[in-house]
């Protein structure tokens, strides 16, 4: 059940749709994101802080069944891996202070993604020699929808992130979060970051589809 393919080989997150139930005016959850999927969004992460572990593991369960095994779009799950293991997620996602990257390995094999994040420089020289399938330099920019994160990298930092992956030959994929809109997609992906995640631009869209569209748009070259 869950995992249709290699995930560990996945790479192209391009758009990376967050999921918060509270922004997602008053609309059922799983028809937000089925409709941000049906619109081309590439990988969906279940962020639910506010459910306890029985509601959370319940929603990833839909969620793989209903994206992840229907429309082939891996199923990320923020901070529990018991909770990816649990529902067949294709991966998890890790933050500094959440299970260190070697011990969710072993527990997640080979096939499945692990995704980190590095909010500063030192955290990004560690990432990069973990077996992680992509690194989200995090934040870009100030956001309301997370208030506790490190300072913002902004677009210079972006671009001092893809110098140092250059310089170190690194291919793991990079991936940015925070304050991304329409509006500021194209400059963030002009960086050179591989993938942009989105919590409240599409939950709270009043147009999913047409935004989820807007936002791949910025993907053309
Ligand atoms: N991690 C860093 S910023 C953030 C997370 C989960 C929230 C981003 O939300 P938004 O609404 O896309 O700014
Ligand atoms: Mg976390």
């Amino acid at each position: 059940m869950g995992v249709r393919m290699e995930w560990s080989d996945f790479r192209d997150f391009g758009l990376y749709l967050v999921t918060d139930q509270d922004l997602c005016l008053g609309r059922p959850i799983v028809d937000v994101v089925l409709q941000a999927v049906q619109a081309g969004v590439q990988a969906v992460q279940i962020r639910e802080k506010n459910n306890n572990t029985r509601d959370f593991l319940a929603l990833a369960k839909v969620l793989v069944k209903e994206v992840q095994v229907k429309y082939n779009i891996p199923v990320i799950i923020n901070d529990r891996v018991d909770i990816a293991l649990a529902c067949g997620a294709s991966g998890v996602h890790l933050g500094q202070s959440d299970m260190p990257i070697a011990d969710a390995r072993k527990l997640m094999g080979t096939r499945r993604i692990i995704g980190i994040t590095a909010p500063t420089m030192p955290d990004l020289e560690q990432a990069i020699k973990e077996e992680v399938q992509y690194i989200a330099v995090s934040p870009v920019f100030p956001t309301n929808t997370k208030k506790d994160t490190a300072p913002a990298w902004g677009l210079e930092g972006m671009r001092k992130a893809r110098a140092f992956m250059d310089e170190k030959h690194c291919t793991i994929p990079l991936m940015t979060i925070g304050g991304i809109n329409t509006q500021n997609a194209k400059e963030i992906l002009n960086t050179g970051v591989e993938s942009i995640a989105v919590v409240s631009a599409i939950c709270s869209a009043p147009n999913i589809d047409e935004t989820v569209k807007e936002f791949l748009r910025a993907f053309q070259k």
